[in-house]
């Protein structure tokens, strides 16, 4: 179910929850400023979502309200998180889906890294 991408934060989100150590996931990667998780339903033979330490519904929200250091923690995590499991040289795709016409399901920002095979044209 498609969630609103500006509403307020939910901390019973299944990302926060995880974060916390609530619940389980496949851990791949963390740092001051990011947390990184095979997907649950992998979309690709590689699926992990990297997610920022804050507390931020989604793209929109983290872009407006997160500090400087926190956006470039997040986007160097990001990256190393893609070069760390191998997929530089091969490329990859990253995409955020965000608030009801974006398709996000979970509140909580999170970028979805896919890669491992040849993944094609963009579609929408
Ligand atoms: O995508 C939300 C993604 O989160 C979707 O690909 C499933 C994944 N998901 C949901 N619950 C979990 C748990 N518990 N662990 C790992 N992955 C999970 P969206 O961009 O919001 O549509």
């Amino acid at each position: 179910m498609p969630v609103n991408g500006t509403g307020a934060y939910d901390p019973q989100n299944v990302f926060a929850r995880i974060l916390r150590g609530e619940l389980p996931c496949r851990k791949v990667y963390e740092d001051d400023y990011a947390f990184a998780f095979h997907d649950i339903a992998p979309k690709a033979p590689i699926h992990v979502l990297v997610i920022p330490k804050g507390a931020y519904v989604s793209f929109a929200d983290f872009s407006a309200k997160a500090s400087e250091a926190e956006i470039a923690g997040f986007t160097r995590a990001v990256g190393r998180v893609a070069r760390d499991l191998g997929l530089e040289a091969p490329g990859y795709r990253l995409v955020s889906n965000t608030g009801i016409e974006g398709g996000q399901e979970v509140p909580h920002f999170h970028v979805h890294l896919f890669g491992g095979r040849a993944l094609g044209a963009m579609l929408p």
